[in-house]
């Protein structure tokens, strides 16, 4: 009796035709009260669908923005020409996760404890649903992801036989390539799948990703700095908990630190590098894992998720050169020498944002909480106080205050995790859950195959004639 209503909540619920073995994942799943993830976004699916057509219906023609030679060439900066469900940014509020602020977040969210840092895995369920989940939605994440975390011996062979000095982010890339061959979402297309349930293998091989990342990164760290002596998964673990724990940290601040640094690097909608080029490549119907490597790879750049690594080192040589408690004359003067070098300061600046980014802040305020006294973050925070005020000086820099990559390492290094060369692998664990839920909403939503227009010089001198 109960099975039956479940089962019929479920099909009246579905946004699409449902096969045999999904129903009897349902009945086999035991019937808690609660929808799982996947129903919980089928539900959202349909509604979200006549959304977006009705949008194109009634308002396809009309203009969110125009574009100007000085776009065109200048990194197409503020161009709104993509549709990104997930989190959307103010150039002075900063990101918001489906409408939540990072404060928000913090406050909704369920913790590992109460009180505690937000769980990602409850983050990975209001991207997806656009719903804040329950604690028991949370742990059913969990759950979700242990259950599909086995990684295949292939892939840990593979990490192992990379030579030694193999950059972690060049790591990760092919590691995600190497679990391409299990995707289900490429079989389901060889098999033929209906374009309307593309997003079904799409959340499968997603979810199957997220959940193999955090062992994926382990090995790298231990592999390269721990003598490859690995460390086994703890099932009693939530997932960035696991994380900390496989890479050799276990103190219940490391462990806070991971569940928050994991959240707050998520998504920060869909212009940015990972997200773009993860976003451009699904659209070709390359699947999540040819996606998501190609987010890694654009992630690996110093402009972009390496900063976090570059920021380090940035402050590294400060403290080689002017010591560890350098006056704010002389933290002056070392940022005008990078500058002069004809470097950019790392960890300051943004494209789009233009005021200090939440994702700084919230680290601020958890340094202030667990390592009040720590010596670097004094020091992170007299260049907080310094450095914005050198690069407005300059009269080009249009965001002069730090971004979320100026105090990530900080925290790691008080931890311990003092090997900033992986920090940006950390950034991309996280980056996971946002470009890939966004991939399955993307399928969902039947969005085409991105093809913007490209200009040359002369067709654009061409266009502007006359103007
Ligand atoms: N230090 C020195 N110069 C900077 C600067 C910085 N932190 N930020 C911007 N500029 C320069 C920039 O190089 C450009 O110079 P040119 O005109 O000589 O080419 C000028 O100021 C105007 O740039 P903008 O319009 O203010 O910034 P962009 O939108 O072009 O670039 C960033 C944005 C993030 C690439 C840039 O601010 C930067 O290089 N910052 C340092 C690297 C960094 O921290 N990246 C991480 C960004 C982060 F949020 C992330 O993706 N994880």
């Amino acid at each position: 009796m109960q099975i039956t209503s479940k089962l019929r909540l479920t099909l009246r619920s579905a946004a699409l035709p449902r096969s045999v073995e999904d129903l009897l994942d349902v009945a086999r799943r035991g019937l808690s009260s609660a929808p799982s993830l996947k129903e919980a976004l089928a539900e959202k699916i349909l509604a979200e669908q006549e959304r977006v057509k009705a949008l194109k219906k009634e308002h396809g023609s009309k203009i969110l923005g125009q574009v100007t030679v000085e776009q065109a060439i200048g990194g197409m900066r503020g161009i709104p020409c993509m549709l990104w469900e997930t989190s959307l940014l103010d150039a002075d509020e900063g990101i918001r996760f489906r409408g939540y602020t990072i404060p928000e977040l913090q406050e909704k969210l369920p913790g590992a404890a109460p009180g505690g840092e937000p769980l990602p895995e409850g983050l990975l369920w209001l991207l997806l649903t656009g719903e804040v989940p329950t604690p028991a939605q949370v742990s059913s994440v969990t759950e979700e992801l242990r259950s599909r975390s086995a990684l295949p011996n292939h892939v840990k062979a593979l990490l192992g036989s990379l030579p030694a000095g193999t950059h972690p982010m060049t790591q990760l890339a092919q590691a995600v390539l190497g679990l391409q061959s299990g995707s289900k979402f490429a079989a389901a297309y060889d098999a033929g799948l209906h374009k309307s349930r593309y997003w079904e293998p799409v959340l499968e091989d997603s979810l199957d990703l997220i959940a193999k990342l955090p062992e994926i990164a382990a090995i790298i760290y231990r592999n390269a700095y721990a003598g490859g002596e690995l460390i086994a998964p703890d099932p009693a673990l939530d997932w960035a908990a696991n994380l900390s724990a496989m890479m050799g940290f276990r103190e219940h601040g490391a462990l806070e630190l991971m569940r928050l640094y994991q959240t707050i690097h998520t998504d920060h909608e869909g212009g940015n590098v990972s997200a773009h080029a993860t976003h451009l490549v699904g659209s070709a119907l390359s699947d999540p894992y040819l996606a998501f490597a190609a987010g890694m790879t654009g992630l690996a750049g110093p402009l972009h998720g390496l900063a976090n690594q570059e920021v380090l080192r940035w402050i590294q040589h400060v403290t080689r050169e002017i010591g560890e408690s350098p006056s704010k004359e002389q933290l002056r003067e070392f940022v005008w020498a990078t500058l002069k070098g004809g470097k950019v300061v790392p960890g300051f600046g943004h494209a789009v944002l233009r005021r200090t980014d939440p994702r700084y802040t919230c680290q601020r305020v958890f340094a202030q909480k667990h390592l009040p006294d720590y010596p670097m973050f004094k020091l992170v925070s007299d260049l907080y106080e310094v450095v914005p005020d050198i690069l407005t000086a300059t009269g080009k820099v249009k965001n002069p205050w730090p971004n979320v990559d100026a105090h990530s390492g900080v925290l790691l290094q008080y931890y311990g995790i003092t090997q900033e060369s992986f920090y940006t692998v950390l950034f991309g664990v996280s980056r996971a859950m946002g470009v890939l839920a966004q991939g399955v909403w993307s399928r969902a939503l039947g969005l085409p195959i991105e093809r913007p227009k490209s200009l040359t010089v002369d067709a654009m001198l061409d266009r502007v004639k006359g103007q």
